[in-house]
């Protein structure tokens, strides 16, 4: 059974490693970023609220998110494990993700950090041109990260949960860094 956090910066590589390693592990791979981003799309209520926060690079209000993972984590798929990619972001979510997981007599086995240098960061969102990609917005990500999620990796790390792995380096040598993670836990 898996059970990983995927921590890092914008643009660091988690959603294209959790992609590749939900779909190796056949567990669900549960983005926040994607969830928001389809219900932009279809326009829902959350979609409206989240769209100008998303847009600016400003987090998402907490309230939102963690009724919109509470709901998801409630779905049957999760029992098999799963990869949660971009949350907790702010130490308000991990603190409800905590009392969530013990509820569902569940526990994460790693909270893996993705270390990138900020200018590779930037480089590589503006390569990838997502509408939220503009320079001006990817600094304000990364202004964002540092101040509010970036503290989650002491929290990670005083609960002994925290694995770092070197993301500036292949997709390929990323994700056999992963791999490791994953096997030592089995
Ligand atoms: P996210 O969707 O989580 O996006 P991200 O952090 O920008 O990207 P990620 O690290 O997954 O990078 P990727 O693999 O795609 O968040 C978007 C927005 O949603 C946030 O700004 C916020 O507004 C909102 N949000 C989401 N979750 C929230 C929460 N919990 N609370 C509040 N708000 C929330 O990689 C980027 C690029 O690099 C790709 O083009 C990829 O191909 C390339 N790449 C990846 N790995 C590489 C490698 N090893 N070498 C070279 N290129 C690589």
């Amino acid at each position: 059974m898996t059970r990983l956090i995927f921590l890092g910066p914008p643009g660091a590589g988690k959603g294209t490693q959790a992609y590749a390693l939900a779909q190796a592990q056949q567990i669900p791979h549960i983005s926040t970023g994607d969830i928001l981003r389809t219900a932009v799309a279809l326009k829902t209520e959350l979609g409206e609220k989240a769209q100008a926060y998303m847009d600016k690079g400003e987090l998402v209000p907490d309230h939102l998110i963690l009724e919109m993972v509470r709901d998801r984590l409630g779905y049957d798929d999760v029992k098999a494990g799963w990869i949660l990619d971009g949350f907790p972001r702010t130490v308000t979510q991990a603190t409800f993700l905590d009392d969530l997981l013990n509820d569902l007599h569940q526990s994460c086995d790693w909270v893996v950090n993705f270390d990138v240098p900020d200018e590779v960061l930037v480089e590589r969102l503006l390569g990838r041109g997502r509408k939220d990609d503009t320079e001006e917005v990817i600094r304000n990500r990364l202004s964002v990260y540092r101040e509010q999620t970036a503290p989650l990796i002491d929290f990670y790390r005083e609960r002994n949960k925290l694995v770092s792995v070197d993301g500036n380096q292949s997709i390929e040598t990323v994700s056999a860094a992963l791999d490791q993670i994953v096997h030592s836990n089995q």
